[in-house]
């Protein structure tokens, strides 16, 4: 038999397989989408990293091409707008159109290597003004619906990138990008109504197979809480405050008001004494971000010098300012329960404000409390008419209660923002809004679309608040589509997350010069089945998804309303000491040599070899060489084995078998990594049983069959070489045959007088004498006495009962 020779093979098949594709729509199958996030085409190339995903997401679908005989929807493309061309553009002067070609068609032969099942013809760039049209025309779809509208507001500013950011881009007050600090200034905004979806996009979570720990994730994002607004006149004034609060069962219990600083009764509530402090208290707190005031630090806050009175029973209490509350949630103040809430309780304990407990979980009030008691369990107390309910109960009634008493009502809060929409940056799409003296904002028609994003001369960030956009004048200047009028042009572009949001409609009709997606193939090859990719995208990514394909849904271009059915998220694959693999840490591994040395199935296996594939693994070259060995030594059984003609034996069968459903059940649980060790298991007792008077064909071409979608290129040599003449992946999965899996001898415990001596084996249909006899005689000598009963739990314990 010829050695394996992973260069001649896989070169051969890749041929083969270019000259006719083995995953082809006849119109019959039923299709499978399986879909990997896009990338962005970065100009450092792929790394070890970035296979994981494409291996894991090309093993499934090459699996589902063989079990259920899918035509398999495994499309690729690019996430081309945004920050990291542009920058690039404005270091080197190189238009980022230009860049970003170079770095796909880079990228793209890189990803060549993997061997996956990539159509590409589907292939789309969300850059391509063929593709951008239809995210512009998504946006005059919204505009037209309300959905997409303007609001001058206070958004998170980078002053390094120049550029305003979603909440979503700052992460620990910090540009996601850039990592410099974000401050707040004040722009007219294009923002989108995604919280008119909030509902959906919570409840629809349960429709999902995701990941609990991602729809958890999302659950938080959208951050629904139902309770009550109650309004606290201030005293000695006309003004009344209204707060939000989840416990209004603690009505009673608070002992002080606090209002954010942005707050509009805020300055107002100062007195003569205290107006120095309350404004600056304002000023200062203007400058930070919210994640800087939501963080663990210590409380903050100035007395205003007001009081506000409890509606329910007349207490006065005094009015703070603080930046714990945000001014963007709820109604910007609360009424603040130290007893009972843990940042009320910090605060009050460093202001030294009385703490009021009002819930005594078994009936006993607290003597000095040392920290708040934060649940909605027990019974109140120091609640007036409220005593001796039970909290949980109070909790639900409270609203409708105080609803009645007409002093509040009850209410949903949600944590999900509207999205801020527009970005002051060069390379994005533009904005198809034009802005007319007399019409307002008048969308671009739908058929002049895509508006094309100009040539320009500096990309280079205003930093007035102004894309460089508006410094071109030609383009600017327009007329209003709805009145002739001289007019100007929006200069703000689409954040990153325009094009990506939809993408994955597109692949299935990427063509198509009428219609986003044509009715007829969206029904056909939609929504995505499988998506794999990055839990970094636990949100964002997958919410903005959601939320564009339920709007596309609503307005008919699709009848789905879910674009993803089932998720899952690979961990990293990180350098040494879980170092992120990165060019700037030196500690990127490249494919290259590694596909050159071993070969690419030899990466492909060990890609998931490394570890669990949803969690972050660290990355060993050396680790190879235990793959590419056990593919030699596969290669070396097949080949060697393939022509002897042996009868297949019980225990051939039982291998076989187990070897199915081991492999099968591993790889639907995507425990990936042990489908490997499983394959080197295997590979080692089919190696003895060759040993061992010889192996059966079927089961190598089991064993084939199994492993093709791994290993795909020797997948398809040794299943031809086993005298095949069709593909490998028009092939079927095979099913276990439970009962040749079944052992014929079980392990038997024998006991005298209950205790177990020896463990020896039986036939599993043994009868109870035989049982009762095979058991005495492996006692031997050990069985002592007069002997009062035998018994036999079948397939289980001989028990011999003696007298001494
Ligand atoms: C009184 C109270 C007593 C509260 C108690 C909690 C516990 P979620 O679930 O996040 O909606 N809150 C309301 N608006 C706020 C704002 N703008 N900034 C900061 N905190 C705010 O939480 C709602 C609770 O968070 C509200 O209920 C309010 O405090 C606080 F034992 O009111 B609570
Ligand atoms: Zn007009």
């Amino acid at each position: 038999a010829q050695p394996y020779n992973h260069r001649e093979i896989e070169e051969k098949w890749r041929k083969e397989w270019e000259n006719k594709p083995v995953n082809v729509n006849d119109g019959k199958k039923p299709k499978y989408y399986c879909l990997d996030m896009f990338p962005y085409p970065s100009g450092n190339g792929l790394h070890v990293g970035h296979w994981r995903g494409y291996v894991i997401s090309d093993v499934w679908s090459r699996y589902k091409m063989l079990n259920g005989g899918h035509y398999i929807i495994h499309p690729m493309g690019w996430d081309a707008f945004g920050l990291p061309a542009e920058n690039y553009a404005i270091k080197m002067g190189v238009h980022p159109a230009k860049s970003t070609a170079q770095n796909v068609a880079n990228i793209k032969k890189q990803i060549n290597q993997i061997a996956a099942l990539y159509d590409w013809d589907m292939e789309v760039n969300t850059t391509d003004p063929d593709f951008y049209k239809w995210t512009q025309w998504i946006f005059v779809k919204m505009f037209k619906e309300g959905l997409a509208y303007q609001k001058e507001m206070p958004i998170n500013w980078c002053p390094s990138c120049k550029t305003g950011l979603a909440n979503e881009e700052v992460v620990n007050g910090q540009c996601e990008r850039c990592g410099s600090e974000v401050t707040k200034k004040n722009l007219n905004q294009w923002m989108l109504r995604i919280t008119k979806y909030a509902d959906r996009l919570l409840e629809d979570l349960d429709k999902l197979d995701w990941p609990e720990k991602v729809k958890k994730m999302q659950s938080e994002w959208i951050g629904r809480s139902y309770g009550a607004e109650v309004d606290f006149k201030v005293d000695g004034s006309e003004e009344a405050i209204t707060v939000y609060t989840t416990r209004p069962d603690t009505l009673y219990g608070a002992t002080f008001m606090v209002l954010a600083p942005e707050h509009k009764l805020a300055a107002g509530l100062a007195t003569p004494d205290t107006k120095a402090a309350v404004d600056k208290y304002i000023q200062d707190a203007a400058n930070k971000s919210n994640v800087d005031r939501l963080q663990d630090k210590e409380k903050t806050g100035v007395f205003t010098g007001s009081y506000a009175v409890n509606p329910l029973n007349g207490a006065k209490t005094p009015i703070w300012l603080s930046d714990y509350v945000l001014a963007d949630y709820g109604t910007g103040a609360i009424m603040c329960v130290p007893a009972h809430d843990d940042r009320d309780f910090e605060f009050a304990t460093k202001f030294n404000i009385p703490i009021v407990q009002v819930i005594a979980k078994d009936g006993k009030e607290i003597e000095n409390m040392a920290e708040a008691y934060t649940e909605a369990v027990g019974t109140m107390i120091n609640s007036g008419e409220w005593n001796g309910m039970e909290s949980a109960v109070l909790k639900k009634e409270a609203p409708i209660m105080i609803e009645e008493l007409g002093f509040g009502h009850k209410t949903t809060n949600y944590k999900l923002r509207d999205w801020v929409f527009s970005r002051q940056r060069y390379w994005g799409e533009p904005i198809p809004i034009v802005h007319c003296p007399k019409c307002g904002c008048v969308p671009v028609p739908e058929e002049e679309l895509p508006l094309l994003l100009p040539e320009v001369e500096s990309y280079q960030p205003t930093g007035t608040g102004e894309s460089p956009l508006a410094g071109i004048d030609e383009w600017v200047n327009t007329t209003c589509p709805a009145c002739g009028a001289p007019a100007k042009r929006e200069t703000n572009t689409m954040p990153q997350w325009a094009g990506s949001s939809w993408y994955f409609l597109r692949y299935v009709d990427s063509k198509n010069d009428n219609q986003l997606v044509s009715r007829e193939k969206a029904d056909k090859f939609l929504p995505v089945d499988m998506y794999i990719g990055g839990v970094e995208h636990a949100v964002l990514h997958l919410l903005y998804s959601r939320f564009y394909t339920k709007f596309l849904c609503d307005i008919g271009v699709v009848d789905f309303d879910e674009p993803f059915t089932k998720l899952f998220n690979q961990g990293m694959i990180t350098g040494k000491n879980g170092i992120k693999m990165s060019k700037s840490k030196g500690n990127v591994v490249s494919p290259d040599n590694l596909v050159n040395d071993y070969g690419c199935d030899s990466l492909r296996l060990y890609e998931l070899f490394v570890g669990p594939p949803e969690l972050d693994s660290e990355w060993d070259d050396r680790g190879i060489d235990g793959v590419y060995r056990f593919i030699t030594r596969f290669w070396n059984l097949v080949t060697e084995n393939k022509d002897k003609n042996v009868e297949a034996t019980k225990e051939m069968l039982k291998v076989r078998n187990k070897m199915i459903a081991d492999i099968s059940q591993r790889l639907e649980n995507f425990s990936l990594n042990t489908v490997v060790s499983g394959f080197m298991e295997y590979n080692n007792k089919m190696i003895d049983m060759a040993r061992n008077g010889g192996i059966d064909k079927d089961t190598l071409k089991t064993a084939v069959i199994l492993l093709s979608p791994f290993a795909p290129h020797i997948g398809e040599e040794l299943w031809r070489q086993l005298g095949e003449a069709d593909s490998v992946f028009h092939a079927v999965w095979p099913v276990a045959d439970e009962s040749a899996m079944v052992d014929d001898e079980k392990e038997i415990a024998v006991q005298m007088n209950g205790k177990t001596k020896i463990v020896i084996k039986m036939p599993v249909d043994i009868t109870k004498e035989a049982a009762i006899a095979a058991g005495k005689e492996a006692l031997g000598t050990k069985l002592a006495g007069e002997i009062v009963k035998e018994i036999y739990v079948p397939g289980k314990i001989v028990n011999i009962v003696v007298k001494p």
